[in-house]
């Protein structure tokens, strides 16, 4: 992990409650919270989030290899070499497809995982067999809000979960899961209580 950091996500202090209402953590200015008898001081999410255009600039993302070949954990830390400059907000790697979440810039969405592919590709090629790696086309859904920011990020740390890997997300090693959990986003049995249920689409 490169450039991108939580703290700069998660920024602003504020003292409050937070309460847990899906998986990430969230204000709730006003309320106490009898579940943590809080009297907390935490990182604040949404505060900074404001500075992006969520409307246009944040991106969830499904990419799904070619023909669903089960080759993407052969080698794991190319998912994050073949991104160049870009560092995903949130990302699971399961072994025939990859949910992120991705900032825009200067660079539309479909450029942006265009150069990862290509990237990704030619390393894989030289290392492993010729022949493609990704399908043409790609799931993209503009995230909307901070709600709707939260939601896809626990969809992605959930993946493991719904795909019938295991039942304990923190016990998949190839998602920004952990990272979340060490900047106190997540409480730690978080999503292996029950089963999480995620209505929409994701390009599964
Ligand atoms: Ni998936």
């Amino acid at each position: 992990m490169s450039g991108f950091s939580l703290r700069a996500l998660f920024a602003g202090t504020v003292d409050t409650c937070m309460v847990q209402t899906s998986g990430i953590l969230e204000l709730q200015s006003t309320v106490r919270n009898p579940t943590y008898n809080c009297e907390y001081t935490r990182e604040f999410a949404m505060k900074t989030l404001r500075r992006y255009d969520l409307r246009e600039r944040l991106y969830f993302i499904t990419v799904v290899t070619y023909q669903r070949e089960r080759l993407l954990l052969l080698d794991a830390p190319l998912f994050h070499r073949a991104w160049g400059q870009i560092e995903p907000i949130a990302w699971v790697v399961m072994v025939d497809h990859f949910h992120a979440i991705l900032e825009t810039g200067a660079q539309s969405i479909s450029q942006i995982v265009h150069a990862f592919k290509v990237r990704y590709s030619r390393r894989f090629r030289d290392k492993y067999r010729p022949g493609r790696v990704w399908q043409n086309r790609f799931w993209d859904d503009v995230i909307r809000n901070q709600s709707d920011l939260n939601h896809h990020i626990d969809y992605i740390h959930y993946n493991p979960v719904k795909h019938g890997l295991l039942n304990d997300p923190f016990d998949y090693t190839h998602s920004s899961l952990s990272d979340y959990y060490q900047s106190g986003l997540y409480e730690r049995d978080w999503g292996a209580r029950k089963e999480l249920v995620f209505e929409g689409q994701y390009g599964e």
